[in-house]
């Protein structure tokens, strides 16, 4: 068994636009520049979304976090994303979700311009990845991806089950892992709370991605020998031993997946460093005017 090591790879590709950002800015352009709105408290959104500017600083972009009251208005946040959509100095913008319940996530998403629509949510972005025409990429898939291709890790005619249909994750690596493109070009079965007898399916995968957010939901009898297996979940499960009262798990249970799996994701250190990667990613891409010319 091998481990992914997203934590790993994500520096060497901070490294790598670190780089990149260097040359940019000796040849008199300006660093690339991402905004971030968050509102409200949330413990795992504030961690997030430090981490998003922590990797800004590591890679010399700049960075301007918003941050707001949980009380904002639907009207006042849609203000700030038109702002931010105007606004010649920004490359890139994200709105951290989740957002509190009496604001509409999907008006907030429609509102971006998807010229920098760096997280990809936004269904103009969505469309053109499903076409396989220029698009930001949905950060968690587009990381999964590097892992896949910077591992040497075969897609092409492979037999991939992905456990999840969220329009941030499941669906669009669904649609990514059967393009007709690299690394893609698989059989995908996308499985879901309807799905029945999900372990006939996981059992002849040889690809499985997890996104379910269901701590140790997929188990050793449910697949098979050899398997790669990528484990996007990130859940808190109470641990009185643990220095914070919770420890992270994913969705797959690790210890006794790994001794079947040939390749497996560790959480944390795994999918999500390459998501947070993946953003910076698409942010240099912006500034670089790579998807929209
Ligand atoms: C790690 C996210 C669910 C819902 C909204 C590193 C991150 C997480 C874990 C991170 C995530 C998950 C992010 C690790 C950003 C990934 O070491 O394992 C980094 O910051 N993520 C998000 O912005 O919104 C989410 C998961």
């Amino acid at each position: 068994m091998k481990i992914l090591d997203g934590k790993l790879l994500s520096k060497q590709i901070i490294e790598e636009i670190a780089q990149e950002v260097q040359e940019m800015k000796a040849s008199g352009q300006r660093a690339p520049h991402l905004a971030a709105v968050l509102v409200g408290e949330d413990p795992a959104s504030q961690v997030y979304v430090r981490n998003k500017v922590r990797s800004c600083e590591k890679v010399g972009f700049d960075s301007t976090l918003i941050r707001k009251d949980s009380n904002i208005t639907e009207e006042e946040l849609l203000k700030i994303v038109h702002e931010l959509n105007e606004n010649e100095a920004i490359d890139g913008f994200i709105v951290q979700l989740p957002l509190p319940k009496h604001i509409d996530e999907e008006k907030v998403t429609l509102a971006i311009d998807p010229h920098k629509d760096v997280d990809g949510f936004h269904p103009v972005n969505f469309g053109r990845m499903a076409q396989g025409l220029p698009a930001y990429l949905p950060a968690t898939p587009f990381g999964i991806l590097q892992m896949l291709e910077r591992y040497d890790i075969e897609v092409t005619g492979k037999e991939c089950v992905v456990l999840g249909r969220s329009n941030i994750v499941g669906t669009p690596i669904s649609i990514l892992l059967s393009r007709k493109a690299r690394p893609g070009n698989a059989t995908v079965a996308l499985c879901h709370s309807r799905t029945k007898d999900l372990k006939s399916h996981t059992l002849r995968a040889d690809i499985i991605v997890v996104a379910l957010g269901i701590p140790e939901f997929l188990t050793a009898d449910m697949v098979k020998e050899g398997v790669v297996i990528i484990d996007v979940g990130i859940n808190r499960v109470d641990d009185p031993n643990a220095k914070r009262g919770y420890r992270l798990t994913g969705d797959v249970k690790y210890d006794e997946v790994a001794e079947k799996a040939s390749f497996i994701t560790p959480v944390p250190g795994g999918v999500g460093p390459m998501t947070v990667t993946s953003l910076i990613k698409n942010t240099l891409r912006a500034a670089k005017k790579e998807v929209y010319g």
